[in-house]
């Protein structure tokens, strides 16, 4: 690639720290070229001209989806490895039993043996970006060095990135320095590693958004998590979404559910028709950075920009606003194509694939025709959703934060927490079905703490003493929640129809927070009865709602014991006030 020396040397010159850590790092992989990215369009475009050429990117049908491209990755690299995921604290404890750990020189060591030499023959592109609106005091900036010119086209979309991230880095000192290489995508040689104490990241072997667009989960979760707790504030996997009644007042929620339970889609749902008046405004789909205000109250930003969201299921009927953002300018990952090269999906109503997602001729024997963990990413500005505080630097004040998972059974469809306490002991009891977002079984229940189990940068028992000290701190705390759209009937059907009827919950949560909402007191907390939620126009099957709010205290019992053994695996680090309320909770539901 031919590079324009001049422009290297401007923004090189804008930063020496980044610049020094940019030559150390081309001395170890020794690229042919060293680009630096400012982020502009013609940027954008340039690369993806080049992958084009490559075959590397190929365009969509320029009259459906315009400005639409098809990547598809190796066929054995399209999810997060939680197992080859590490973090790499100098004290084993400090990564707690939450996280696979390795002593940081080894670490190094054993990375830096697959970084030598890897970036030979191609180009190592540096990749300056800011996590949060540009001008906000929340937002943390980093730069990734990438040999993958799809990964900067992704980091393009899904962060503020270019010459005013690397602007921003000179005036705040410190940065996150990200080094990735798809190395030769052999699952053998794939690592990600991270070192909170030296704010770095090391990833190689995979070209997969979670683990190659190292400004999301790896530095917006692990690694600002663990900022996050030296700092006082919370970096949470959690969408942030306005909800506006008819009267023009706003409430904003923060809510945390495992990958690919539907994030993406409450962030821009579509009020029911029922629901005249009612608007919903995205402010982000998977992760919130959370900071106490002047005033007592919660505040959060979006450190993102874009969506990397989950593509099959999305058409006009399960999220429109999903599906017109994506109808443009939009890189999918791994979906399959229609005759006249149209993306195509599960969960589509019209077309049908003739290439699968490996790029082969479509044959339903071979499984779906777009993988299920297949892609888009998206600028979050495309979305009609989008709010006006999307990119407020102050963030926004939330007024309730809600837990959930994928449960078929125990978990009825709402409930809230009595107090910010118990509702800590709600978010680190959450467990969900497994999907197709990590590798591995699918539909097995694992636990996953504040949907947080994979990004928490650091030990569980004291990533839950943070959260109870960030409680304390607010005048105005949130009101807890926990919601379960996932409940299923004897015969496996879903008893509740989600999507934009989720807004009937949504509602509830809100009229509690503002004092409007009567509940009932039950053995786990707060809980509409059956007149409380405004169904009007939903047509419920006879018996679902009372099962949808059934709460059985013997599924309970097993379940708070279950949670109580794995919290027995923070041994002494446990904050104490926490067992105190798993006892208080185990007390209610043996009275129940
Ligand atoms: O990890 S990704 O960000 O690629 C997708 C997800 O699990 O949310
Ligand atoms: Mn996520």
């Amino acid at each position: 690639m031919a590079t324009a020396p001049q422009h290297v040397t401007t923004l090189a010159s804008l930063n020496q720290p980044v610049s020094a850590w940019v030559d150390e790092v081309a001395k170890l992989t020794q690229p042919d070229t060293v680009y630096w990215c400012d982020g502009s369009d013609a940027e954008f475009q340039m690369l993806e001209r080049q992958l084009v050429a490559r075959k590397e990117l190929l365009p969509l049908n320029a009259n459906t989806n315009p400005g639409c491209f098809l990547s598809r990755s190796h066929p054995s690299d399209v999810a997060r490895v939680e197992h080859l995921t590490f973090v790499c604290t100098r004290n084993k404890d400090d990564a707690g039993p939450n996280n696979n750990w390795m002593a940081p020189e080894q670490a190094h060591r054993q990375m830096d043996e697959l970084f030598r030499g890897c970036m030979k023959g191609r180009t190592l592109y540096v990749v300056p970006y800011c996590m949060g609106p540009i001008d906000s005091p929340f937002s943390r900036c980093g730069v990734e060095i990438t040999d993958s010119a799809y990964v900067v086209l992704n980091m393009k979309i899904m962060t503020r990135m270019g010459r005013a991230a690397l602007e921003r880095i000179a005036h705040d000192g410190a940065f996150v320095r990200g080094l990735h290489s798809i190395g030769d995508l052999n699952p053998d040689r794939r690592f990600i590693m991270h070192f909170p104490e030296e704010l770095s990241i090391k990833s190689f072997g995979s070209g997969y958004g979670g683990n190659a667009l190292l400004g999301k989960k790896c530095h917006a979760l692990r690694i600002a998590s663990w900022q996050a707790r030296t700092e006082g504030w919370l970096a949470e996997h959690m969408l942030i979404v306005g909800i506006e009644n008819p009267q023009g007042e706003i409430h904003y929620l923060a809510c945390a559910f495992p990958s690919a339970c539907g994030k993406t889609n409450l962030a821009m749902l579509i009020p029911p028709a029922s629901y005249k008046g009612w608007k919903v405004w995205t402010v982000g789909d998977d992760i919130a950075w959370l900071h106490p205000g002047k005033d007592g109250r919660l505040y959060a930003i979006n450190p993102e920009s874009g969506y990397f969201g989950v593509v099959p299921g999305t058409n006009a009927k399960t999220n429109r606003n999903a599906y017109e953002t994506i109808r443009h300018d939009t890189i999918f990952t791994n979906v399959a194509l229609t005759a006249d090269n149209q993306p195509w999906w599960e969960g589509l109503s019209d077309g049908k694939p003739v290439i699968d997602w490996q790029g082969r001729p479509y044959d339903p024997a071979n499984g779906p025709a777009a993988h299920p963990n297949s892609r888009f990413t998206v600028a979050a500005k495309q979305n009609p959703a989008y709010s006006k505080l999307a990119d407020a630097p102050g963030g926004v004040p939330i007024s309730a934060i809600v837990f959930g998972g994928r449960r078929r059974t125990l978990a009825p469809l709402v409930y809230q927490a009595r107090n910010w306490l118990h509702g800590v002991l709600v978010g680190a009891g959450v467990a969900s079905e497994t999907t197709a977002a990590a590798t591995g079984a699918v539909g097995v229940v694992r636990r996953d703490p504040m949907a947080m189990k994979p990004f928490a940068g650091y030990n569980f028992a004291d990533y839950w003493a943070h959260w109870i000290n960030v409680g304390a701190r607010l005048k105005s705390p949130p009101q807890l929640f926990h919601v379960n759209w996932f409940r299923q009937d004897a015969a496996g059907k879903f008893l509740w129809p989600g999507y934009g009827e989720n807004l009937r919950v949504l509602r509830w949560i809100i009229d509690r927070c503002t004092g409007r909402a009567k509940a009932r007191d039950t053995a786990i907390g707060y809980m509409p009865g059956a007149g409380d939620l405004h169904l009007d126009g939903l047509d419920l099957a006879p018996g679902a709602l009372d099962e949808l709010l059934a709460v059985s205290p013997a599924l309970w019992r097993t379940e708070l014991a279950g949670i109580g053994a794995y919290m027995d695996e923070f041994g002494a680090r446990l904050p104490k006030a926490l067992q105190a309320e798993l006892e208080d909770a185990q007390k209610r539901v043996a009275g129940a």
